[in-house]
Formats: structure tokens, C-alpha cells, sequence
């Protein structure tokens, strides 16, 4: 076999590799000569286990959503390969959520070539060559990449990797972007030794000491402290951390939009959960020492807020949120450090200071009185419509109870999002993802990246139906066959958008909305599950009747274990 040996191309997947993606999630095209190439000589000369695995991805926002979960599961930012400016456009909302979501990813995509007359190896051949090429295919991703950069030679490619990479993990993580001309990449080289270990992320930052003591003396003194967080379970090993100073402390615990386990479901001085719902969160109003951990969103102050006299600290890894244009919370102190850092500084010192056990002792009781009290409810709504139609509680309790304890849960349940929180009752750190983001479809690339990651765990989708569609499940379901990368996918199936009625209820509470004058319904119904048994052979059940539920996931579940996917579309109350 002849071919062009060593190129740009090489190294770049080398580096890739290198950098820590064991995968490389791509869609190609005729930019892509050289990596193809490269592929197929790594295969001869038996080196493929220097390059990242390609996966196939028949949609690029499945391919980055697939990368996406992966670094959430694994903390490993994963490779996107995509085509030119067009599938640079397709990756659509996922970097969107990856930005948001604060997940390291390294996006590559190639340029047209930059030369029109056969002047170098890979100048233009094809018609497309003219059309795709486009004054900035590096602004598309502006404002959502960290850092992006053109590949100019092979010469330095594998350094250009590494710094994006170490760009894209060093907090506050996200995606980065490299672009480079077809020339480039078909560019021959002398074989680019690795690059040292000198690409590592920024060492986690701590609290200054006098912060530690000012927020250390405020929980002292405080009559009901209070954590508000969000994501601080991105870092799993923050939970325990979080958990030893709230039980010092006599701290509860609201989650606020969480799409992480930050704190366990069953400890008592778990609080609940606020979404969207338009109410004040009595819990948040009586604080008068909050502290937001690792949250972009702790409350909505429109009907939802702390009492003006609180005092409020901000510790995060981003605690500007500059990447936000419009956010303000009112804290006395906004700190950047490493969470799962800081909470270990907060508790040595308050360990050292000693700290009034009468007053932990009374405030664990009220504290643990509330969660009970909000258990009690949450317990009752576990049940199915007298009618026998099944509600999204008694959908995810049905879930909860078929899960085993290994079982990564994705959830991209929307108008359920709250549900969700309050009926799966996660108690495991990394236990449960979300996007992290807003745009719709992530789920479906995320079980198979999730799945890779973790190929020890049952991965189960709690998703919407529209989500679902976003995701587009025929490629995200034929990825998951051909990777044998399995999951269970439920969908809330209320056969259209409820979200959107939501929120015109939310602005408009007694409008023509709220009079049933319009519903973004999808009658009449699809085979949501049929999408995925056409296009990745899952196993496929539509579910109407409550007392068919349960022995649906089971089956379903079993399917998982053995190997196959399976969807299960569950009728609850039509929007
Ligand atoms: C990519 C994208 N397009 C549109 C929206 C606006 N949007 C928010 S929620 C929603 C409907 C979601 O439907 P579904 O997943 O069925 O959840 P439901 O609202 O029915 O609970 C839409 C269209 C979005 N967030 N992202
Ligand atoms: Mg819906």
C-alpha cells in the first residue's frame, strides 16, 4: 500500500491521542484526505493504538454530544472531528451546552483548501471546495469556544493541540477549536516525537486565608446557613467534602437547577430542589448566611430570592460568570477556587474554631424536619392517576425502583426536569448528568458517550419527547449499535412541547394559552421507540397503562444488560 506516510495528519491524531481522547468523535469529508490516509496507514504498519479510535457520527451535534458526556463521566475531553464551515454550522446547540455546561472538549474541523491551481498536495478538486470556504470559520464557534486557532504547518501541531487541550480542562472548563487547510493536513513531516508532560491544567485553586476565616466566622454566626449549588458535583469528590462541612456546621442544602449529584438525595440536610417553578422558596428567605457553590442560576429573583439582609458568599470556579451577559447576585465576597478545595479550608477551619454544639444540634433537628416533612409529599405523588394514567412521578419513581445502583442516569426530561430531582432521589456522587446547557438534544449522542466512558454502567435517558427528536435518535441509536455502546432511553411522551406553554402561562397567567387557545402539540403521535429499532435494532415499546410499567423497564433493562438498546416511549398527560 502506497500512501502520503507521515503528515500533519498524523500528528495531529497523534497528539490527539497523546492529549488523552481515546476517541474521536467524527463526520468527515473531503477535508479530511489526510486524516483518512493516516487511518489507513496506522492500520498497515499496525499503529492505530497511537491515534484516538474513530467513531462515525452520521450528525455532528450527536458527535459532540457524545464527547461532551464522555468528559463529564470521565474528565477526559474527547476529540470532534467535523467538515469544513458546514459541519462546523451542524454541531448547532452542542456547543452551546458544552460552553455552558462548562465541558472540555477539542473540536477540530478542516478549511477548504487555500490553494485553487494544483500550487501543493490536497489543493482544490471538487466544486464544493469554492462554496465552503468562508472569511471566518473560526468566529462561528466565538463566544462559545475558549480559545481558537488555525494549524498553519505540521511543524508545531502537536504543541497547538496540547495548548487547547490544556485550555479546554484548566477551570473554568470548556470547548476549543482547531481549524486547518486541507495543504496542512496532507503537509509530509518527519514522524513529531510526543510532547512532554508539561500540558497539564491549572493546579485547583484555593480560598485566600482571609477569606476562609470571613466566610468561616459568617456560618459561625449564622442562625440558618444555607448552600445553594448547582454543579458543584461536577467534581464528585466536592459531594463528601460538601457533606462534612454541612454536617459540622449544621448547614442545609437546596440544589438549584441541578444536573449533577451535589448532594445526597436521602442525607437529611438535603433541602430540595428549585427549578422553574414561580414561588418563593421559603428555606432561601429565612437564611441569613447563604453560600452559592458552583451555581450559574441559584434562584430566579423575579419571585425566588434570599432576604435583602442575608449575606451571601460566592465561591466557584467562575464566579463572574462573564461568559454571561447579564447576572448579578448580591454576595459580600465572590471567590475563585476549586470547590471541593475550599470546602475542605472552610471545615478545617471551623474544626480548629470549635463551634456551638447546642446550636448544631438544634438547627440539624428543624433542618431535618423540613426534608422529612418535603419526603412525605414527594412520597404521595408517587402514584398513578386514578384513571390509570401515568405521571411523571410515577414514571421516575418507577425508574428509580428498576435502576440497580450502578446506573449513570441522563436527564433531559425538561418540563419534568423538576420531577426528576425530586423522584429519583439520587444519592451517588456522578450518579446523574445533564447538559448543562439549553439546547435541546443533547441526550441521545450523550448516552453513547456516557456509555463509552463507563461501559461497566447501565446508562438510562429520562428525556422528553421532543428532546428526543432533537437528538436525533437514527444517529444516535445506529452509533450506539455499531460501538455496542447500550442504553435505556424513557421518554416522557406528552406528545409535544410543554415547556413553551409553561412559559407563556409563566408571562401571560390568564391568557389565551392558559384558556387552551394554543398547545404545541405533536398529534398526531409518531413511533417515537420505532425511530430506534429502524435505526439501531433497539428494542422498542410504546408504554399506556400505569400497571405495565414496571415490568416494561425490567425487560427493557435486561435488553441493556445483554447488550442492545432499548427506548421505551411513555404516554403521560398530553400537553
Ligand atoms: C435547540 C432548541 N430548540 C428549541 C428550544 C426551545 N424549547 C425549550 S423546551 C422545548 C420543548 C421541549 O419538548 P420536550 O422535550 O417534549 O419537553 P416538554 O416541554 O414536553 O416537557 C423547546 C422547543 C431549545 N431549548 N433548544
Ligand atoms: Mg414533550
Amino acid at each position: 500500500m502506497t500512501g502520503p506516510g507521515y503528515t500533519t495528519s498524523t500528528a495531529l491524531l497523534e497528539a490527539m491521542r497523546e492529549a488523552g481522547a481515546r476517541y474521536a468523535f467524527a463526520n468527515l469529508g473531503s477535508d479530511h484526505t489526510g486524516i483518512m490516509e493516516a487511518y489507513a496507514h496506522a492500520k498497515s504498519t499496525g499503529t492505530l493504538q497511537s491515534l484516538p479510535e474513530l467513531i462515525l457520527c452520521p450528525h455532528e451535534g450527536v458527535a459532540l454530544s457524545a464527547a461532551h458526556a464522555y468528559a463529564q463521566v470521565s474528565g477526559e475531553p474527547q476529540a470532534v472531528i467535523v467538515h469544513t464551515d458546514c459541519g462546523t454550522q451542524n454541531l448547532g446547540g452542542a456547543i452551546h451546552n458544552a460552553s455552558r455546561g462548562r465541558v472540555p472538549v477539542l473540536i477540530f474541523a478542516g478549511l477548504s483548501p487555500m490553494t485553487q491551481e494544483g500550487e501543493l498536495p490536497g489543493s482544490r478538486s471538487e466544486f464544493i471546495h469554492w462554496l465552503q470556504d468562508t472569511h471566518d470559520q473560526r468566529g462561528m464557534l466565538r463566544g462559545y469556544a475558549k480559545y481558537d486557532n488555525e494549524i498553519r504547518t505540521g511543524r508545531n501541531v502537536k504543541q497547538l493541540v496540547h495548548r487547547a487541550v490544556q485550555i479546554a480542562r484548566s477551570e473554568p472548563a470548556g470547548p476549543v477549536y482547531l481549524t486547518a487547510a486541507r495543504e496542512v493536513l496532507e503537509e509530509q513531516l518527519e514522524p513529531q516525537p510526543p510532547e512532554g508532560d508539561w500540558w497539564r491544567p491549572v493546579a485547583p485553586a484555593a480560598l485566600a486565608a482571609e477569606v476562609v476565616a470571613e466566610v468561616a466566622d459568617a456560618i459561625a454566626g449564622a442562625r440558618w446557613p444555607l448552600v445553594v449549588t448547582s454543579y458543584l458535583g461536577r467534581d464528585p469528590a466536592a459531594v463528601p467534602e460538601l457533606v462534612r462541612l454541612c454536617e459540622l456546621a449544621a448547614i442545609g442544602v437546596v440544589e438549584s437547577v441541578p444536573m449533577r449529584v451535589n448532594f445526597p438525595d436521602d442525607h437529611p440536610l438535603h433541602l430540595g430542589y428549585q427549578w422553574n417553578s414561580p414561588e418563593q422558596n421559603p428555606l432561601l428567605a429565612d437564611a441569613d448566611v447563604i453560600l452559592v457553590l458552583g451555581s450559574d442560576i441559584p434562584w430566579i429573583p423575579a419571585f425566588n430570592r434570599p432576604h435583602a439582609s442575608a449575606r451571601l458568599y460566592v465561591i466557584d470556579v467562575d464566579p463572574l460568570k462573564a461568559q454571561l451577559p447579564l447576572w448579578h447576585v448580591p454576595a459580600r465576597r465572590y471567590a475563585m477556587a476549586d470547590i471541593a478545595t475550599a470546602l475542605r479550608q472552610l471545615t478545617g477551619r471551623l474544626a480548629a474554631a470549635g463551634i456551638d454544639r447546642a446550636e448544631v444540634q438544634s438547627r440539624t433537628a428543624r433542618i431535618r424536619a423540613a426534608h422529612d416533612a418535603q419526603r412525605i409529599v414527594w412520597a404521595q405523588r408517587e402514584r398513578p392517576d386514578p384513571d390509570g394514567t401515568i405521571t411523571p412521578a410515577y414514571l421516575v419513581a418507577c425508574v428509580r425502583d428498576a435502576i440497580s445502583s450502578d446506573a449513570l442516569v441522563l436527564t433531559e426530561a425538561i418540563s419534568s426536569y423538576q420531577v426528576v430531582s425530586e423522584h429519583l432521589r439520587a444519592t451517588r456522587p456522578g450518579s446523574l448528568i445533564g447538559s448543562g446547557g439549553g439546547s435541546l438534544g443533547w441526550s441521545g449522542g450523550a448516552a453513547v458517550g456516557a456509555k463509552l466512558a463507563a461501559p461497566e454502567r447501565t446508562v438510562v435517558s429520562l428525556v422528553g419527547d421532543g428532546s428526543y427528536l432533537f437528538g436525533v435518535p437514527s444517529s444516535a441509536q445506529w452509533m450506539a449499535r455499531r460501538y455496542h455502546a447500550p442504553s435505556l432511553t424513557v421518554i416522557f411522551d406528552n406528545q409535544g412541547w410543554k415547556a413553551p406553554s409553561l412559559s407563556a402561562l409563566a408571562v401571560h397567567p390568564a391568557g389565551g394559552v392558559a384558556a387552551g387557545g394554543f398547545a404545541a402539540s405533536f398529534q398526531p403521535g409518531a413511533d417515537l421507540a420505532g425511530v430506534a429499532a429502524a435505526a439501531g435494532g433497539a428494542l422498542a415499546a410504546t408504554v399506556t397503562a400505569a400497571d405495565q410499567l414496571p415490568d416494561t423497564l425490567q425487560q427493557a433493562l435486561d435488553h441493556v444488560r445483554n447488550g442492545q438498546s432499548a427506548v421505551i416511549s411513555v404516554r403521560v398527560p398530553p400537553v
